[in-house]
């Protein structure tokens, strides 16, 4: 008989394109080779080119399949993307500090790419305030790090810093995502222990719808898997640089990553799109 996946739990809103949220993430996970569960916070009406319109998820409805899975799957890491509003993101943390799962990575999913907002200022206290002492990391971007910590970031010191003030409000690890800055430096740093960049040449593609998702998804597979911290977020950065250059275009805005790029077997790929047309 196969061994069993580790499964990871995604909570995240819902992006019909799927270079975000809960469906692209279902394929990171998969892509670890883990067996991913998902509860849903908000949808979204989106394309790739860009957010229409966010709709919450009925609260009730979201703890309830937070608990109705808790009792059917023993979860080995959870991923918290998009939360929306303050009513939800209040939901998720009641259910964790009650479930205590292990491996909580929290992505601090503010706005879109777009610019649209994608948690109202009573969500980012709860993030504050009761979500970042829940997490064993925190992936936040610099411009979300600057708005948690309240402090400006533009060179590394300054993210360093602005980890120092999120380890003050709870979180035990913290990564800030400097993708946009002159080089892409992302800062590791653990509580108490020490601070590490991984840097790396920025990459020309314009498909990097999802970016953010897939690599705080990525790292919560990596702990569900059993690496520590340091290799987590080491393997899931390896594996966004790699899905952003094998991105692909498609729809007529900004394309998403390639989470599946491991699968070389998709019918284009394997030259059988004739067969699978019917033509010849
Ligand atoms: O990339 C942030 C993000 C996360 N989750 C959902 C989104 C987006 C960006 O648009 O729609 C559902």
């Amino acid at each position: 008989m196969p061994q069993t996946p580790p499964v990871v739990l995604t909570i995240a809103g819902f992006d019909p394109s799927s270079g975000a949220g809960i469906t692209a993430d279902i394929k990171t996970i998969a892509a670890h080779g883990c067996y991913g569960i998902a509860a849903i916070t908000a949808s979204t009406v989106q394309t790739t080119a860009g957010v229409r319109r966010v709709v919450p998820a009925e609260s009730d409805l979201l703890t309830q399949t937070l608990q109705e899975l808790a009792g059917d799957f023993q979860v080995s890491a959870v991923h918290i993307g998009m939360l929306g509003t303050g009513k939800i993101a209040l939901c998720v943390a009641e259910f964790l500090e009650t479930a205590k799962p292990p491996n909580i990575v929290l992505d601090t999913v503010l706005s879109a790419t777009s610019g649209t907002s994608l948690l109202d200022e009573a969500g980012i206290r709860i993030v504050r305030e009761r979500l970042l002492p829940l997490a064993i990391l925190v992936t936040p971007n610099v411009a979300e790090a600057a708005v948690l910590s309240g402090l400006d970031i533009s060179e590394v010191e300054e993210m360093k810093q602005a980890a120092m003030r999120l380890h003050e409000m709870g979180a035990k690890g913290v990564v800030v995502t400097g993708g946009h800055l002159e080089k892409a430096i992302d800062l590791l740093s653990l509580k108490d222990s020490y601070v590490q960049t991984f840097r790396s040449d920025k990459l020309d593609s314009p498909n990097t719808h999802g970016t953010g998702c897939a690599f705080s998804t990525a790292i919560a597979c990596q702990l569900a898997l059993d690496r520590s911290l340091s290799a987590a977020v080491l393997l899931a950065k390896a594996y966004v640089t790699t899905a952003i250059s094998s991105g692909y275009a498609i729809g007529k805005g900004i394309g998403p990553v390639n989470h599946m790029y491991r699968m070389k077997n998709h019918p284009r790929a394997a030259g059988v799109a004739k067969w699978a047309s019917g033509k010849d």
